[in-house]
């Protein structure tokens, strides 16, 4: 029996690129979900790993993820049938001892190479290894409807984007109590979004990329599912409610403070001012 195909992490991962396909957030290849594998479950997995592939440029420097290994969706897969083909879908990745290259080291096994934004996914591991000391290991980017349509309409910055989705739901601020960062239209795959986005994810857990979907990080599976799910849930009644005329009968801004301060929640603040 496989050891990668019976490990959880594995079988969590495949769940979730299933459960984000049945969602709508994941059609054809859009999107892709990267986790950073802890030393113990390397250990327990790593006599399924070859390592005759070569290394390949990552494109951009992660000296903090030197030795990593990674499981990744692959570039061009279906998140449909990335549960009845794991092996052809997905990979698990080698990054070397500068944070330069990477290499297969399972999966893909009639070819292929990790997903499109495979920078933006290790420059955010990056950034959040060090700001959480290596409790987050998952980075997940969906494509859900109504964040992308709101995109469209709201002002495409952190401030704006943050408060409005803040106000449709109490719960809102309890998940995502630092707010939403937003990136204008960028190319998707490009250096340039990878490192905007990196950005943004030193202040952010969330990130809005405008016309485009979300990228959302965090320790576990189910802490960044919560996340996507509780933003787009917000997204779904905003869409709503501008779509019934837009007319709010009161600003709940009040009430997201109130909030945060009966959990002691470190709420952003400067995301409400207006
Ligand atoms: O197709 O989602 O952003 C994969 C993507 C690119
Ligand atoms: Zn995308």
């Amino acid at each position: 029996m496989s050891k990668v195909t019976s490990a959880t992490f594995f079988n969590e991962f495949i769940d979730m690129c299933d459960l984000c396909c049945s969602l709508g957030w994941n059609e054809r290849n859009g999107g892709n979900i990267s986790y950073r594998i802890s030393e113990s479950d390397v250990e327990s997995v790593k006599c399924d790993f070859t390592y005759d592939r070569p290394w390949t440029e990552i494109g951009v420097t992660v000296e903090n993820l030197a030795n990593e290994f990674f499981m990744v969706t692959g570039s061009g897969k279906f998140f449909r049938f990335t549960k009845a083909d794991p092996e052809n879908s997905t990979a698990i990745v080698e990054i070397d001892e500068l944070g330069k290259n990477y290499r297969i080291v399972w999966g893909l096994k009639s070819g292929g190479r990790p997903t499109s934004e495979f920078p933006t996914h290790l420059l955010n591991h990056s950034v959040k290894k060090d700001l959480t000391n290596g409790a987050y290991r998952l980075v997940m980017h969906v494509h859900p409807v109504n964040t992308i349509a709101l995109s469209f309409v709201l002002p495409q910055n952190d401030r704006d984007f943050t408060r409005e989705i803040w106000e449709m739901m109490p719960e809102c601020a309890v998940v995502f109590p630092r707010g939403i960062g937003v990136l204008p239209l960028m190319l998707a795959g490009s250096i340039d979004i990878a490192e905007a986005t990196a950005e943004k994810f030193k202040s952010y857990d969330v990130v809005v990329w405008s016309l485009h979907g979300i990228f959302a990080t965090g320790e576990d599976f189910k802490t960044v599912f919560g996340i996507i799910e509780t933003v787009e849930k917000a997204a779904d009644i905003l869409v709503k409610v501008i779509s019934m005329g837009g007319k709010k009968i009161r600003p709940a801004s009040r009430q997201i403070i109130d909030i945060c301060e009966l959990y002691n929640l470190d709420i952003n603040k400067s995301l409400l001012e207006r």
